[in-house]
């Protein structure tokens, strides 16, 4: 399916087009969004004041970049983009741009926000990047910062940003849930991820993480004190026989700096003998810090956000044609009805039929199409939907038709079943290995 063009590439064309237009030549929205159609995968960090999202940032960046404090602190927009973008428009004047090389750079470009609960009003910032905001859009998939491992405060506000951003195709994978500061919560990280999803009945995908490990494993500077003073534990076993340990316990043994990073890369005590059993055979401080990195699930989220970005083209599309049907549909629009008609039309084009295939594969990888069929009828999905080639058409055909028919099948999980009826009958098998015979 190579020569198809990308359907942000399409939207792009659409938006500098409107621009041609004298009476839209300066619009900040039409502006913005040609903007986003040619950058990475814009990721917008959400969650309440300290919930630890500067901290989460500055892990995922491998760097101090953002400042972090227990009181209200990150008062602006900030994205954080690859230094190969420098300069790189952004959606309003307001909002900072900082160039950092990161291990997601070129792929994604992510923007730190002040908290939805701020008492100096700085959440109005944030809020306009959400649904109902003048820059919702702005950013195509969001990481929403949930604390003490639960959703239940936050299940209004993640249906709405789930439901409001999944466009027309009921696209699925650009909410993430972050259970943040997961030091701080007696349950299990598996616990966690099964049950955000199941108790706020989304499509969303959960991951708890440890910060301030995160930072600890990616930062040099708390890294590297961290491993000294493990150490200088492993000198003096007599400090963990306490069945309860508590940070005061090591001051008698450890000097002040040591006790220092401990706080600084744990947060709390009650991870220290699992690092330390880890650990116990890590021949090198960098075999330490990959234990700490692994500990703090940072880079489980990373392969999510790594996931979310292969599809950017049909996150950011959805996004921008969103916008798009808002800006038509202003009350100040001149020409909304022709607008409108012109982007319904987009939807016919070659590009746009990738995207739509793009966002059945997702459903049936990540949402609850195709559920009750076997992984194998699934995965040979998501390979034709993909790539357009899968290793029997006519069987997968004959499966997923039967599928299709079941009376109580919701209408979206229908339509990606005709769809892959459809590409199965027209598709071909992959060439068989030589020697392969059977
Ligand atoms: N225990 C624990 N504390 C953490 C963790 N991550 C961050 N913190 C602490 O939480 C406080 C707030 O962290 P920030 O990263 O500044 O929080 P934020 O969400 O950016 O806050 P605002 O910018 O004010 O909205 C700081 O004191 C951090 O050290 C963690 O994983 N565990
Ligand atoms: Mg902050």
């Amino acid at each position: 399916m190579s020569g198809v063009p990308d359907a942000r590439g399409v939207v792009a064309g659409f938006c500098a087009d409107l621009l041609r237009d004298p009476r839209h030549r300066d619009d900040p929205v039409l502006r913005d969004v040609l903007a986003q159609c040619g950058q990475p995968l814009r990721v917008l960090l959400v969650g309440d004041v300290s919930a630890g999202k500067s901290t989460l940032l500055n892990a995922l960046l491998a760097g101090h970049h953002a400042q972090t404090d227990h009181r209200e602190t990150t008062s602006a927009v900030t994205w954080f983009h690859g230094p190969g973008l420098q300069a790189a428009p952004l959606p309003d004047p307001s909002h900072r741009g900082i160039a950092a090389d990161f291990p997601l750079a070129g792929r994604l470009m992510i923007a730190d926000a002040p908290g939805l609960n701020t008492h100096s009003g700085n959440a109005r910032h944030t809020r306009r990047m959400l649904p109902g905001g003048d820059l919702a859009g702005a950013a195509a998939a969001y990481v929403f910062l949930l604390l003490r491992g639960r959703a239940d405060g936050e299940a209004e506000a993640l249906a709405d940003l789930t439901a409001m951003t999944a466009g027309p195709y009921d696209l699925t994978g650009n909410v993430v849930a972050v259970a943040g500061k997961a030091d701080e919560v007696a349950s299990d990280f598996a616990e966690i991820e099964e049950r955000i999803p199941r108790e706020t009945r989304l499509p969303i995908r959960a991951v708890a993480v440890h910060q301030k490990m995160a930072v600890a494993a990616r930062v040099a500077d708390v890294g590297t004190p961290l491993v000294s003073a493990l150490e200088a534990i492993r000198a003096k076993p007599e400090i963990l026989t306490r069945t309860v340990l508590h940070w005061h316990h090591l001051t008698h043994h450890l000097s002040q700096g040591h006790v220092q990073a401990l706080v600084t890369a744990l947060g709390s005590p009650s991870w220290l003998p699992g690092l330390l059993s880890r650990t116990a055979r890590s021949a090198t401080a960098a075999d330490v810090l990959r234990v700490v990195e692994d500990m703090s699930r940072l880079p489980v989220l990373e392969s999510v956000l790594a996931d979310i970005a292969e599809d950017g083209d049909l996150f950011t599309a959805t996004a921008a044609v969103l916008r798009l049907r808002r800006w038509a549909a202003r009350p100040a629009s001149h020409d909304g009805a022709a607008v409108q008609e012109r982007l319904r039309a987009l939807h016919g084009t070659a590009a746009f039929d990738g995207w739509r295939r793009r966002a059945a594969a997702r459903l049936v990888r990540h949402g609850e199409v195709g559920a009750d069929l076997p992984r194998d009828d699934r995965d040979a999905a998501c390979e034709l939907l993909r790539s357009g080639r899968c290793p029997d058409p006519p069987a997968l055909a004959t499966r997923w038709s039967a599928y299709a028919v079941h009376p109580l099948r919701s209408t979206r999980s229908r339509d990606v079943a005709e769809l892959i009826v459809g590409l199965a009958r027209r598709a071909d098998a992959p060439p068989r290995l030589k020697g392969t015979a059977r």
